[in-house]
């Protein structure tokens, strides 16, 4: 990217996402105390150094007052973040609406049960408009900020209607768009009432992204049996025009991960931690508590692996670290009673007066607690129904170079199909054989937990965030350049 006057400089990257790598909380009229949180996205793109990352997205905070709002602008300007300003209104129907109660379910085939089914069909309408209603919130913010020669890389299932927004706008304008979740099969997505515009809408970008084929191939083939359209090698084309659709698996930032585990800090947490679990076998599960971490079964396996198998009683603890998520959203405190009631049971039935089997915690870790943890593991349990990747299996692969411990994970997380060599496949669904993995796995030769260990390791401090991201950017830019000779041709 070379500026007019020769000199080359980065090329500017206009990340849009739901929300930006930082919680606002206001102290005063016109001060704000911002806290970055990095997660997956946020260090993928920090690790990125060939362009300047600028962020879109809703600061996570009703702002209504005009001294507010500049002064919010304002503060996280400084952290190249830039804010979409959404009332409560619109978030209800937006975001737990139609984003969470329709989107999020659907894409992770959990159809609503029939009497929320009814009451979400009347509201169907009115969610939908708030969500287009959002999207062009967010087009507008952009179109605001967009420098010619930006690219826009937009993110996840609450931004579906954005390339569109975008291109209407500019069809100019560099446009990518990838998903978080899994894309379900076209079975799944034609049961959505506004399955074609949602279609149409995300096949206005450039280039389109998922984390596996599997899921770039549902989306295809939604394009082709729903729309009509031609599915080719690189993706979907409608009347001359190309989207092109492809796999682009994420991955961490793993030295992140390596570097923590040599902290003074982390070290001593480890040593609390082998101490406080001496003579027992450390289990583990990390999630954020919602229904499609598969939690309930995760749990109820446990317990059955107890059932068959005295012996272990007192020399094996399962900690479930769940933050809560959603809280609002009736099913899932449902999903946190469900949860609590099975492990008070599991507790009651095989702790003693000195040792409880589950050790469960409704809250998030800090990043030192959470790789001393992992490095603690013996067997790692992520039993997802469904998840887009899952980046807890990533990281705990990264923090095993010492235990070499076994992770149990879920055919139905994204990332059966890159760390599925190294771990205990399973089917979650199956409680009689995810117990027998619990067996497994606690009992695994050294020889094998190495081998399977350095698999997965490999593949996690090879395929990291960084690369990811570097070759989103770059598909996005070649894309555009064979679009432009082809229609140059
Ligand atoms: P999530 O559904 O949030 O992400 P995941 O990929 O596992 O799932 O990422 C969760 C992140 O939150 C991890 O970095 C983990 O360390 C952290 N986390 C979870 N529980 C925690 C706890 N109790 N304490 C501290 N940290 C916790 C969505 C998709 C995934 C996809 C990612 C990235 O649902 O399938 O892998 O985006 O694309």
């Amino acid at each position: 990217f070379e500026r007019q006057d020769g000199r080359s400089q980065k090329q500017r990257l206009l990340v849009v996402a739901n929300r930006l790598p930082v919680s606002a909380v206001r102290k005063g009229e016109d001060s704000w105390t911002l806290e970055v949180s990095v997660g997956g996205l946020v260090s993928a793109l920090l690790g990125v150094n060939e362009f300047e990352a600028r962020w879109i997205g809703w600061a996570g905070v009703d702002v209504t007052d005009e001294i507010g709002q500049r002064s919010l602008t304002d503060a996280l300007a400084e952290k190249m973040c830039i804010p979409v300003f959404l009332d409560q209104e619109i978030v209800h129907s937006y975001y737990n609406g139609y984003c969470n109660n329709i989107l999020w379910p659907l894409f992770h085939y959990l159809p609503l049960p029939q009497e929320d089914r009814l009451a979400t069909t009347r509201s169907f309408q009115s969610q939908l408009a708030a969500y287009k209603e959002a999207n062009q919130m967010f087009a507008d913010v952009v179109n605001e900020h967009y420098q010619e020669g930006d690219i826009v890389w937009c993110h996840d299932y609450h931004l579906m209607f954005l390339p569109k927004c975008l291109k209407e706008h500019n069809s100019e304008m560099k446009v990518g768009w990838f998903l978080h979740t899994p894309f379900p099969s076209s079975e799944i997505h034609r049961t959505l009432p506004s399955r074609s515009e949602l279609l149409r809408a995300v096949l206005a970008a450039d280039l389109v992204g998922f984390h596996t084929y599997d899921y770039a191939r549902h989306f295809v083939s939604a394009c082709t049996r729903i729309l009509g359209l031609e599915g080719t090698p690189e993706g979907v084309e409608d009347q001359g025009k190309l989207t092109r659709v492809a796999a682009f698996p994420i991955g961490i930032d793993s030295d992140r991960f390596v570097r923590a585990l040599e902290l003074p800090a982390v070290k001593c947490l480890i040593e609390e931690l082998q101490e406080r679990f001496a003579g027992r076998k450390v289990m583990l599960g990390v999630d954020r508590l919602d229904m499609i971490k598969g939690i309930p079964q995760k749990i109820l396996a446990f317990e059955k692996f107890l059932e068959e198998n005295p012996d272990w009683h007192d020399k094996v603890v399962l900690l479930q670290i769940a933050v809560p998520t959603r809280t609002d959203v009736p099913e899932y405190q449902k999903l946190t009673c469900q949860v609590h009631e099975i492990v008070g049971r599991i507790n009651g039935r095989f702790g003693t007066l000195t040792a409880v089997p589950i050790h469960h915690l409704d809250r998030s870790l800090d990043f030192p607690a959470l790789c001393a943890l992992y490095a603690v593991t013996d067997v790692a349990l992520v039993t997802s129904l469904r998840d887009g990747m899952n980046l807890v299996s990533y990281e705990f692969v990264a923090c095993q170079e010492s235990k070499k411990g076994v992770l149990i994970l879920s055919e139905f997380a994204g990332a059966a199909q890159s760390l599925g060599a190294g771990a205990i496949l399973v089917n979650p669904w199956n409680i009689t054989e995810l117990a027998s993995s619990i067996g497994y796995a606690l009992t695994m030769s050294a020889h094998e937990r190495e081998k399977r260990h350095q698999h997965n390791f490999l593949h996690v401090t090879t395929h990291t965030s960084q690369e990811w991201a570097e070759t989103f950017v770059s598909e996005l830019n070649d894309t555009v350049v064979e679009a432009q000779l082809r229609t140059r041709h």
